[in-house]
């Protein structure tokens, strides 16, 4: 599909131009988009890879790594990260994202910040202006399960009325809500657009709410953002 192809453009070009065979720690992050991502690393050749740590944003990321036969490696052992790699639910003209959408925020914005580099890959549709335009199912915030119904109540007071907790969906998947990689859930929170003008405001206000684990709100954090278009092009942004 056009929108798979996208991915993939974003991908290769993202990963010729900062996987360079000087980068030795490298922060793999989640989605759909990150598996062509090494796709690419792989094709740059076992000899290269071979002296190379990879980093995972949670268990899809590590099996990406692990089926991918690359060095699996522990943020622990290696904080400090050459280049990490992670798509995105939206990305604004000024490089801030929605991420989340997998919920798998937390440890991608502990590998994005640990990071020298942080390259965001995307298909056109998460190519925005103002955040909230395209990815309306509202910001994604990780919390405590201890502390999500009052929590709850704090996001519909601080602004997001429609917050809702994350179910799991659909047969066969699972009774109650989403539980993330590190035991947490996750509450989405849609804002007027007016709001997500400033989500640097808006991140610091939910993250003092207790309870709060992470938000996927990800401010002047990025270097780049490649996204693949329908006609076969990239558009970067930097
Ligand atoms: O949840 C996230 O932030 C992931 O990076 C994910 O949302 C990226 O989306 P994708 O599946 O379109 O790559």
């Amino acid at each position: 599909s056009k929108v798979e192809s996208s991915k993939r453009l974003a991908a290769y070009e993202a990963v010729d131009r900062h996987i360079l065979p000087e980068h030795k720690i490298i922060g793999i992050g989640s989605g759909s988009t990150v598996p062509y991502v090494v796709e690419r690393i792989i094709a740059q050749g076992e000899e290269l890879n071979h002296d190379r740590v990879f980093l995972p944003t949670g268990f899809q990321s590590k099996e990406l790594i692990v089926n991918g036969r690359l060095r699996l490696g522990d943020v622990d052992q290696y904080p400090n990260i050459d280049v990490t790699i992670d798509g995105a639910d939206e990305v604004d003209h000024d490089l801030n994202c929605i991420k989340g959408g997998g919920a798998c925020h937390l440890r991608e914005k502990v590998l994005a910040e640990a990071a020298q580099t942080f390259i965001v890959v995307a298909d056109y549709r998460k190519n925005s202006d103002v955040l909230g335009t395209t990815y309306k199912q509202g910001v994604p915030i990780e919390v405590a399960p201890f502390a999500y119904a009052k929590l709850l109540q704090n996001v519909h007071h601080l602004g997001s009325p429609t917050a809702t907790l994350r179910m799991a969906k659909g047969a066969g998947t699972k009774a109650g809500p989403i539980v993330t990689d590190n035991g947490n859930f996750v509450i989405d929170a849609p804002f007027d657009e007016q709001t997500m003008k400033d989500p640097y405001s808006l991140l610091k206000k939910i993250k003092m709410l207790t309870g709060v684990v992470e938000v996927g709100l990800f401010c002047g954090m990025a270097q780049a953002a490649y996204f693949g278009n329908a006609d076969g092009t990239v558009t970067i942004k930097w």
